[in-house]
């Protein structure tokens, strides 16, 4: 391959302006400005340092190319046009338009998409997980190159990206740093002084590269460097934004505005006009990722009676279901609280220490599965909602990823309701496609973190943090979108209805209406999302519809929603209690905290008899 000139390059990167100025002019949106300060950086990456083969996104020899500056759009469509996968017509008459996959931002429906962005902030850690696959897993010499805005990297997800980069000696990480001093409303915190921020680049870790962004040659050379370097590289490129068309270029106010027709024009005159040059990059080395073999996953086997934590189970279920070799596990450095640690032991080589970046954590997963791995994280639920953006934005990017939640609920006793999750889920069932499952015992929780790696999609586990008897031998099967029916009897009048440690409050709660003559049927929802809706259809016709629920979670969006939204969707009224934590919790015993909130086993009991008139 002959490598084009710097004058070819330059006619490559005018094309990529006047692509982005004419595409978001026929939609009548988008961001051309933020597009055209990057085209010089974007057209050396293309044709110089990108290797990749169009044909073949997904040879696993490619470098990754992720615009964590999603607004970008218009330039990577237009990268997608010069590098030949996409037509002139596509992009003229399919940006932004319904039912098209150019999309307003970025989203895996394209073949050349990693991931979705477009939230700010997300783009770079995801590179962190591409990149710690490629470094530790695949073993193969890809980068990844990350285009990062300014203004984004107000956000502190840049950072947590930067930190783990430099801790995991990602040196096939580069991150692109658009300096054009706007962002969306106006001048960004630093404007232009790249001293600070590669005096910040450099604290974290990272080398520092600043070039001017629009002299093909220095950009030509950072790149180079950055290649080369022994670290994570930060080519922070000193940029104007709307460069090329004198009537936008550095200018306030044209963020996010695609130029008027006559405008347009203008500026395709004044970059020179149409072009449709299609240029070819440097291809991939070659060569196989590193075959990671599958064993036989022999799960833990649980005593019946015996008191066992789910948490624990699902530490110990991963560490067997880790017999696959592409089951991954990330951190957030609470591994012996989740009793991730379990996974840890037994497959160090696979396992990711995230430290206290949520964000990064997430992230790191959504990057991990790119690549085909499996990956696994876990932190306290109540924690998983502080990257729940990152969560929201892996459904978009159609990640596959399994997330654990420990800690959940008032149970957890005396630390208090900053470690309580009770939102999460809520969160979680409101994650597009998502699956939502919550073991109360050890035998389900282990079988179904099995199940977790055979699903696609957002799949996250609630665990609880006391030790509860083991109710289920071992040879019982919980496939997801199933209940059980833990206690039934024929004379049955009320069925109570809980998950986790609810379950076990609802079993003494039929016990001691069983004392009082009154028999009660308790199911396990330990799948929340799907739901078995034929389960609760048949429990409601064998007690009269009468339902007593009780969840140890907020009332709104938990396993009382989800149990409602069942029964309504199938069009059959029923009569339930739903008893859920309706105050703010303080510290306390976990009996004190459940009976505070009014899903104990008593109040449990009392709802079934107000239910039934007594
Ligand atoms: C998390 C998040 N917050 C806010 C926005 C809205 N937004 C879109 S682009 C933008 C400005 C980005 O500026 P910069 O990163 O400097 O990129 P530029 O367009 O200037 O190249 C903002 C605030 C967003 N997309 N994501």
């Amino acid at each position: 391959m002959t490598v084009p000139t710097l004058d070819e390059v330059r006619e490559l990167a005018q094309q990529l302006r006047v692509d982005s100025v004419r595409c978001s002019t026929a939609a009548g949106s988008g961001h051309p400005t933020s597009s055209m300060s990057a085209a010089d950086l974007m057209a050396v990456l293309l044709t110089r340092h990108l290797r990749y083969d169009w044909q073949r996104p997904d040879d696993p020899a490619n470098d990754h190319l992720i615009f964590s500056k999603g607004h970008a759009s218009p330039l990577l469509y237009s990268m997608f046009k010069a590098a030949g996968v996409i037509s002139d017509e596509e992009l003229m008459t399919g940006y932004r338009r319904f039912g098209s996959r150019l999309e307003g931002h970025p989203t895996p429906v394209l073949p050349w998409v990693d991931v979705a962005t477009g939230s700010l902030g997300q783009g770079l850690p995801d590179g962190v997980g591409v990149a710690l696959a490629g470094r530790y897993l695949d073993e193969l010499p890809y980068r990844v190159w990350v285009l990062c805005g300014d203004s984004e990297t107000a956000e502190g997800s840049i950072w947590e990206a930067l930190d783990k980069a430099a801790y995991y000696h990602l040196r096939n990480l580069t991150a692109i740093v658009d300096v054009n001093r706007l962002g969306q409303r106006g001048p960004t915190e630093l404007g232009w002084d790249l001293d600070v921020y590669a005096k910040r680049v450099e604290a974290f870790g990272c080398h520092a590269i600043v070039i001017d962004g629009h002299d093909l040659g220095e950009i030509d050379k950072a790149f180079s460097a950055a290649a080369g370097a022994d670290r994570p590289a930060v080519v922070l490129a000193r940029t104007r934004k709307g460069r090329g068309f004198s009537e936008v270029e550095d200018r306030e106010g044209w963020h996010g505005r695609p130029l008027p027709e006559q405008m347009a024009e203008r500026a395709i005159l004044e970059l020179g006009g149409e072009r449709h040059l299609v240029v070819s990059g440097p291809r991939p080395e070659g060569g196989s990722p590193r075959a990671w073999p599958d064993g036989e996953v022999s799960l833990p086997r649980y005593e019946l009676g015996a008191k066992v934590a789910t948490r624990l189970a699902f530490g110990q279920a991963l560490a067997a279901v880790g017999a696959r070799g592409r089951v991954v596990a990330l951190d957030g450095e609470v591994d012996n609280s989740t009793h991730l640690e379990e996974f840890a032991k037994a497959h160090p080589e696979r396992y990711f220490e995230m430290f206290i970046a949520e964000q990064q954590l997430i992230a790191a997963a959504v990057g991990l599965s790119v690549r085909g791995y499996i990956p696994f994280a876990a932190t306290f639920a109540a924690f998983l909602s502080r990257a729940y953006d990152f969560i929201r934005m892996s459904a978009i990017s159609q990640a596959n990823i399994r997330l654990c939640g420990s800690h959940s609920g008032v149970e957890i006793g005396a630390d208090g309701p900053s470690q309580m999750a009770l939102e999460d889920l809520a969160m979680m069932r409101a994650v597009h496609g998502s699956t939502v499952v919550y073991p109360s015992d050890a035998t389900s929780a282990a079988y179904l973190v099995e199940q977790m790696a055979e699903r696609t999609g957002i799949v996250y586990m609630r665990t609880t943090r006391g030790v509860y008897p083991v109710l289920y031998g071992p040879d019982e099967a919980f496939p997801v979108g199933g209940a059980k029916v833990v206690r039934s009897s024929p004379d049955d009048q009320v069925t109570l209805i809980g998950a986790g440690v609810t379950l076990h409050n609802c079993l003494a709660a039929a016990d001691e209406l069983g004392g009082a003559g009154i028999r009660a049927r308790v199911v396990d929802l330990y799948s929340v999302k799907p739901i078995d809706v034929e389960a609760l259809l048949a429990a409601a016709a064998a007690t009269g519809d009468r339902l007593v629920v009780a969840e140890d979670h907020y009332p709104e969006g938990g396993i009382g929603g989800a149990v409602l939204e069942a029964f309504n969707d199938a069009g059959h009224p029923v009569r339930l209690r739903h008893l859920a934590v309706r105050g703010l919790p303080g510290s306390g015993a976990p009996a004190e905290l459940m009976e505070a909130a009014g899903i104990s086993a008593g109040q449990i009991a009392q709802a079934a008899r107000e239910l039934l008139g007594g």
